[in-house]
């Protein structure tokens, strides 16, 4: 088990870099600030990220805890510490939150070492490694929610992380593909895979057709000059009272300029790229456009279909283009380009029925509530998936260009409120076929 030990420690490690670049371009009075009453200082997340690998990594095996200790743990637990108050808490400065989570990775990478990762241990915690992917992925989701608190930052203090420019936009050659009728597969009986992504099962689903590209910000823009934001019979109830009271008019971040849209992120204001998919969008703005351009939004068992059964072979992958690891061809992932990419701008990333991009660039609204799968058993603890199971959450796919590939696949599945859109989302349409 060699092999998988250095994987999973190279991962560790990689992640903690691009943690700790995150963080480094700001101050500690930045670092300490909150942005915004719906996220968390960034200095927060810093040492939750650490307090949470203590508890899996560390004190989970065996191990006693890394100074200062159990005392951080109600500090640092999501659940009992609101977003909206964490800056009035006494929390570690920027430096000490750096030097517990070294300390905290000192240990867990020694006791890694000695660990029996083997499929048969009967640990389910350590069997393939679980809970160290677990905490890879949680370290990457905190990275996706650190980029959400920065792009949140003034302009003036925005930061662009050296940003390198997107593949240029592709050929797409219909805008809309029909999925037959049949049996699909949902979810995922990989070692690594979240409780909410089992057990895998089969579905039923009618035929029904999907776009082939993410709604892009020409196609948004059409939706907002052609009255989309004041016509009440496009939105659900909900939606709309949302859409008054809180007086949206257009995606987050974007400002008009006379004939154009500008757009604000990460320390630089440009007019709004028309083929990039458009971001920033929460799902009453989602439901509500497709609901203008006459489709609807898919279900989460339609966009899984879309995104990984192949009709040649009746086999469903882990990823769009099959089981490879995902490059920076296949899919805009990993934050590299700090945005999304043009449509069309992944052709290796195409999905057997023809879908760009359901991969990567921007997190895609599903018309389904964050439901278990029949079956479903929490593990390892309750507060990751069960707590939020219900109609209150709605679920999205596919990751944003924000997301790490350890925290993506075609069955990993997000979620969040209805109202909120400083996450980097964005949808696609569907409609019955009929
Ligand atoms: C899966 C992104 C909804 O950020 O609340 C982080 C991930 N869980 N720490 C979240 C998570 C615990 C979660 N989401
Ligand atoms: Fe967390």
């Amino acid at each position: 088990m060699a092999s998988l030990t250095g994987l999973l420690a190279g991962l560790l490690t990689e992640t903690r870099v691009r943690t700790l670049g995150l963080v480094a371009p700001f101050d500690d009075a930045v670092l300490r600030r909150q942005h915004d009453p719906l996220m968390s200082p960034l200095v927060w997340d810093l040492a939750h990220v650490a307090n949470y690998e203590d508890q899996w990594l560390v004190r989970a095996l065996g191990a006693a805890p890394t100074p200062p200790g159990p005392a951080l743990d109600g500090l640092y637990d999501a659940f009992a510490q609101p977003r909206a108050v964490r800056e009035q808490l006494p929390l570690l400065s920027p430096a000490e939150a750096r030097a517990y989570g070294a300390a905290v990775r000192a240990r867990s990478l020694d006791l890694l070492g000695t660990a029996d990762l083997a499929p048969d241990n009967p640990d389910p915690l350590l069997a393939h490694g679980y809970v160290h992917h677990m905490v890879v992925q949680h370290e990457q989701q905190h990275d996706e929610t650190l980029l959400a608190a920065i792009q949140l930052l003034p302009v003036e203090e925005g930061h662009r992380f050296g940003a390198v420019s997107p593949p240029p936009a592709g050929t797409v050659t219909s805008q809309e593909v029909r999925v037959p009728a049949g049996r699909a597969l949902m979810g995922s009986e990989h070692p690594w895979s979240y409780d909410n992504e089992r057990p895998a099962h089969v579905v039923e689903l009618g035929a029904y057709w999907i776009d082939t590209t993410p709604v892009t910000n020409a196609d948004f823009s059409l939706f907002i000059e052609e009255g989309g934001y004041d016509d009440a019979r496009l939105w659900d109830p909900a939606g709309w009272a949302w859409r008054q009271e809180a007086g949206l008019v257009a995606p987050q971040f974007w400002k008009r300029a006379g004939e154009v849209w500008l757009r604000a992120r990460f320390g630089q204001v440009e007019e709004v790229p028309a083929l990039e998919p458009v971001q920033h969008v929460c799902w009453y703005e989602a439901d509500a456009f497709a609901r203008w351009a006459g489709k609807r939004l898919p279900t989460e068992a339609e966009w899984e279909r879309a995104a990984r059964w192949d009709p040649l072979t009746g086999e469903a992958h882990t990823w769009p283009w099959g089981e490879l690891a995902p490059t920076t061809g296949h899919a805009n992932l990993g934050q590299g380009l700090l945005r999304p990419a043009p449509v069309g701008a992944y052709p290796l990333g195409v999905s057997p029925v023809g879908c760009h991009q359901m991969i990567g660039d921007v997190w895609e609204w599903t018309a389904s509530d964050f439901r278990p799968y029949p079956g479903f058993v929490a593990f390892p603890y309750d507060e990751y998936s069960a707590v939020f199971h219900g109609d209150r959450y709605k679920v999205l796919r596919g990751g944003s260009w924000a997301t790490h590939p350890s925290a993506c696949r075609t069955t990993f599945r997000n979620w969040d409120l209805p109202i909120r859109r400083q996450i980097f989302a964005g949808f696609r349409c569907a409609r019955d076929d009929r």
